[in-house]
């Protein structure tokens, strides 16, 4: 494992909870591409995208999180081995009840599920609660959004996942921003 010290969330003593989710993060030019892809659409019809640096896959999110628990739970992350997997991203949906529009993998590999799957039980043993809903993989690229017209990539975004992440959410002034508390490799 590797601990993102910069963004350790223990750094502001003030903060005694913090949101926290389990995700996959494209690289920077994935992330940067993806973005261009509905930003047409949204200037015309209405929404807000996300930003670039924003983008990403949740896998688990378990929300607020008491932060002198955050060590155990790195701990529980840390013993989990997965494997790595490819995303081919091809087009986008839209998901009315929550106003997203998302991009959206050919294919969800079973290594995406069985990753997520040892997530769950791993922080599950280690005492945390989350959301049981079922999990359904998704690109979040815009949201508020009311209507979508369909996009279909000319050239689909190939992902090679090799990395899963700890993420903190934090509102501040220039908007939600992401950091990540620790980072653990896919083999
Ligand atoms: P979304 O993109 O579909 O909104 C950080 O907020 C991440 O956690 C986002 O990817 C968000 O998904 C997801 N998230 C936020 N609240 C959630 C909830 N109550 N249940 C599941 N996922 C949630």
């Amino acid at each position: 494992m590797t601990t993102d010290t910069r963004n350790n969330a223990n750094n502001n003593k003030n903060e005694k909870y913090a949101r926290l989710f389990f995700a996959i993060q494209p690289s920077k030019k994935i992330q940067k591409t993806l973005g261009q892809v509905v930003e047409k659409q949204i200037q015309h019809d209405g929404g807000r995208l996300i930003k670039p640096e924003n983008i990403h896959l949740t896998l688990l999110f378990l929300g607020k999180t008491d932060i002198d628990k955050i060590s155990a739970l790195k701990t529980a992350a840390g013993n989990i081995t997965a494997k790595t997997f490819n995303l081919t991203i091809g087009k986008t949906r839209f998901w009315k009840r929550n106003q997203i529009i998302y991009a959206h993998a050919d294919i969800y590999p079973p290594e995406l599920f069985t990753l997520v799957d040892a997530i769950k039980n791993a922080v599950q043993n280690a005492g945390f609660e989350f959301d049981s809903r079922a999990f359904k993989p998704h690109i979040t690229l815009a949201r508020k959004v009311t209507r979508h017209t369909l996009v279909d990539f000319q050239q689909p975004v190939q992902w090679h996942v090799k990395e899963w992440l700890l993420m903190q959410s934090r509102q501040t002034d220039q908007g939600i921003r992401y950091t990540s508390l620790g980072r653990w490799p896919l083999h």
